[in-house]
């Protein structure tokens, strides 16, 4: 009998872990064959965020393309291959940009793994470069969707009337470096999800070690009152700023995803311990791989609620990645 349907595996976050990804792949009965992995009968939906941080970033990014081009994946667009596009164009002529994203000691730090490992690659930093250009930034499939971090329609809807697509392009990558603009907006919170600044000019040291004034926050409270209903990240509140109730502007600046909508995959937000759903129709894929966490993928078939069973990883090992 042929599957109306054919069956995904999503990938979460993999930031340089090749062998794990590897080991996860054939966790879930795929092998390679010529060179490319692939399973007689499903594919697998990369959740963006190949690049950066990892020992093995190269590797990883030609077997995902491979695997891509090969029609046995898809993937959509992370903030990290976003970045990396980000850091390496120059601005236009005429504009005050030097490059579109700032060469801050920070921003250097982020992808510095990255640029050391295609360093003496030339042409596959071009390749890869060349595909980020083209890659979705989000998808749309019968019965579910997939995107980096959040989900927001009314942003979708208008990105597919201007653009008339789903993918990414120059034209998308220099007008989202103009702040404020749709495209800015647009790239923000499909790739870095909704965030709220702490009040009264607060500051916090997430545990990686950078100085932060924003923290990231759920798209799926119904009717949150206090910050702590929101806020969906490793690093706790400060307890003084977890109870405060949250404003009217706050609220404007959340976005919400009801469980009547279709099963919806994320990656991004560094999770830890073990794998579940979120919510009936939400699941996170990031479980901090490249930390030393879990490099997780969710088996999806003809389900449409998100079961805790369909969960598989592998744990990453220190010995595996180095
Ligand atoms: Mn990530």
């Amino acid at each position: 009998m042929a599957h109306t349907r054919q069956g995904v595996d999503l990938i979460g976050d993999v930031h340089g872990c090749a062998k794990s990804l590897e080991l996860l792949l054939q966790k879930l009965g795929y092998s390679k064959q010529s060179g490319v992995y692939r399973h007689p009968t499903r594919k697998v939906i990369f959740l963006g965020d190949i690049v950066d941080r990892g020992p093995r970033i190269r590797e990883a990014l030609h077997l995902v393309y491979d695997m891509v081009s090969r029609g046995n994946a898809e993937i959509v667009m992370g903030n990290h291959e976003y970045n990396v596009l980000c850091y390496l164009t120059p601005g236009e002529q005429g504009s005050d940009m030097e490059w579109l994203r700032e060469r801050t000691p920070r921003h250097f730090r982020i992808l510095k793994e990255t640029l050391e490992q295609l360093a003496n690659h030339p042409q596959d930093q071009k390749d890869f470069l060349d595909w980020f250009m083209t890659m979705p930034i989000y998808l749309e499939h019968e019965h579910f969707r997939v995107v980096h971090a959040c989900w927001q329609q009314d942003l979708i809807d208008q990105f597919r009337t201007l653009y008339g697509g789903n993918c990414f392009s120059e034209r998308l990558l220099h007008r989202s470096a103009v702040n404020g603009s749709f495209e800015w907006t647009l790239m923000d919170r499909l790739l870095r999800g909704t965030h709220l600044r702490l009040p009264n000019g607060e500051q916090m040291i997430s545990k990686d070690g950078f100085k932060r004034s924003f923290f990231r926050t759920k798209f799926w409270a119904r009717n949150p009152q206090k910050y702590i209903d929101v806020v969906f990240q490793p690093d706790p509140l400060p307890e003084h700023v977890a109870r405060l109730p949250l404003t009217r502007s706050n609220l404007e600046d959340l976005s919400f995803y009801g469980e009547k909508e279709p099963l919806l995959f994320i990656g991004h937000y560094w999770r830890e311990g073990n794998p579940q759903p979120i919510t009936s129709n939400i699941a996170c894929l990031d479980y901090s791989a490249v930390k030393y966490g879990k490099l997780v993928a969710y088996r999806l078939d003809d389900e449409t609620e998100i079961r805790p069973d369909k969960f598989v990883w592998v744990d990453v090992k220190r010995e595996v990645n180095e």
